[in-house]
């Protein structure tokens, strides 16, 4: 999800059973539960403003509620800390079993320094038959680095970037020094808790010019997107550019060290690098068009198509795709609501959050875009010639709360977040023969007013 900074209060969480839905959880290894989690990075504990929890669902009810200081996980609840801040799932030490990565981007490891962005620290979770264990945590010492504002864990993705069978952890830290850092934990067999790699403009194999304001890091995902069977990272760098606030995308292959620099004014990507469009501030990789490479779409939610007051906070928001080849990402189209159902609005916002997922089970992955200015969700068709504009689905969740600031594919399910109202609604979906229509939509749960639940979910 993106990475604008959030704003609301209090308090700690309330939850609301909903019905069991056991077709909608993420398969499980043999004896190890499966779960989803939904952070509430400005929920209370034990009285403190903003410190964060994440709450985990079994079956889509909410089954254990996960805060620092509680349970193993160290470290204690303090005020602004936003545990929660991003979450990404993967097996870190391979052993069958999903472990989770949980950041806390304002985290300060001394006393806070008023005013200033935090320095971040990531939890990790190790999968277990009996639910998920503390399994240590991670900062940007053991990237060789003083903390700073680095806002370290403010994006997560897990990927197998060796290909050796269990997942590594890339960790974002956009305020760090240098215009942002990314750290990239358990490669070559090492634990994920281990001295890490870290990724930054500085690294002449990187290439590019850091900005200090470029926010390098602040969007992960990761993809094999040339089909090597190792993953690359694709880092998101919205506020680089050739202009303010344009963005970039960094696609890189840490084990090869080859990195591309991809821009809206780049070869095969439509449109142009303005100022404020955001461009990489949400990422997803899927396998729309069914080759075995993945693709990666990338949200450029501060673009402008219709006429209104432009805005660095606003925007209609396109989202660029890029299809994976053996040459990496080449072939690129760009995705809005003038080509899909809907009319673009400069509030809209249109590719704020993004997510991939089969929801058809016919091999091709749908693109399921955010729309949060508009309350609403767009869910676009795999297809063997890749995303299909004519198959596509809208889904509509009321103007208030952000509804569709974040959004996950679980199953043929697809979860929505509206951290404005704390809530997260499951929406089923019905199988087309290109693509989906929207089934039944029901509250997955909730949180108290202004604790952001669902500002992120894995
Ligand atoms: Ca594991
Ligand atoms: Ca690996
Ligand atoms: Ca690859
Ligand atoms: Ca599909």
């Amino acid at each position: 999800m993106n990475a604008q900074p959030v704003s609301a209060l209090l308090a700690a969480v309330l939850l609301s059973p909903a019905a069991a839905d056991p077709a909608a959880s993420p398969a499980a290894a043999d004896g190890c539960p499966s779960f989803i989690a939904v952070a509430a990075p400005y929920a209370t504990v034990d009285g403190r403003p903003r410190a964060g929890s994440v709450t985990l669902l079994r079956g889509l009810r909410p089954a254990g509620l996960l805060h620092q200081g509680a349970g193993g996980l160290g470290d204690e609840p303090e005020t602004n800390d936003s545990f929660g801040s991003a979450l990404a799932r993967g097996d870190f030490n391979g052993d069958g079993c999903d472990d989770l990565a949980i950041g806390a981007s304002e985290e300060f490891h001394g006393a806070p320094t008023p005013g200033a962005d935090g320095e971040g620290v990531v939890h990790l979770l190790y999968g277990t038959p009996h639910g998920l264990e503390p399994a240590g945590r991670i900062d940007v010492t053991l990237l060789g680095r003083r903390p700073g504002s680095d806002r370290f864990g403010a994006a997560l993705a897990a990927g197998d970037f060796d290909g050796d069978g269990d997942d590594e952890l890339a960790v974002g830290a956009p305020g760090a020094a240098g215009g942002g850092l990314v750290g990239i934990f358990g490669l070559g067999g090492r634990a994920p808790q281990a001295a890490g790699v870290p990724v930054g403009r500085a690294a002449r194999w990187i290439g590019g010019r850091g900005e200090a304001t470029g926010q390098f890091g602040a969007a992960l995902a990761a993809g094999d997107f040339d089909g090597d069977g190792r993953d690359d990272l694709a880092i998101g760098a919205p506020g680089e550019g050739r202009r303010p606030g344009s963005g970039t995308v960094t696609v890189i292959d840490p084990v090869r060290r080859r990195a591309t620099v991809h821009t809206q004014d780049g070869v095969g990507i439509p449109g142009v690098a303005e100022a404020w469009d955001a461009f990489g501030s949400a990422l997803a990789a899927g396998d729309f068009n069914g080759d075995g490479r993945d693709d990666l779409a990338i949200g450029v939610p501060g673009e402008d198509l219709s006429a209104g007051r432009r805005a660095m906070e606003y925007g209609d928001g396109v989202v660029d795709v890029l299809y994976g080849s053996a040459r990496g990402l080449t072939s690129g189209e760009a995705w809005s609501r003038r080509t899909l159902t809907g009319t673009p609005r400069h509030s809209d916002r249109f590719g704020a959050a993004l997510a991939a997922g089969d929801l058809n089970g016919d091999g091709y992955d749908e693109l399921i875009v955010g729309v949060p200015g508009a309350g609403a969700v767009q869910v676009i068709a795999g297809t063997g010639f890749g995303l299909s504009g004519r198959h596509d689905a809208l889904i509509t969740g009321g103007r208030t709360g952000g509804f569709g600031s974040s959004v996950l594919a679980v199953g043929r399910s697809i979860l929505v977040g509206a951290p404005g109202e704390s809530r997260v609604t499951v929406i089923e979906t019905r199988p087309r023969k290109a693509g989906i229509a929207p089934g039944r939509a029901r509250a997955a749960a909730t949180g108290r007013p202004g604790d952001l639940f669902g500002y992120a979910m894995s």
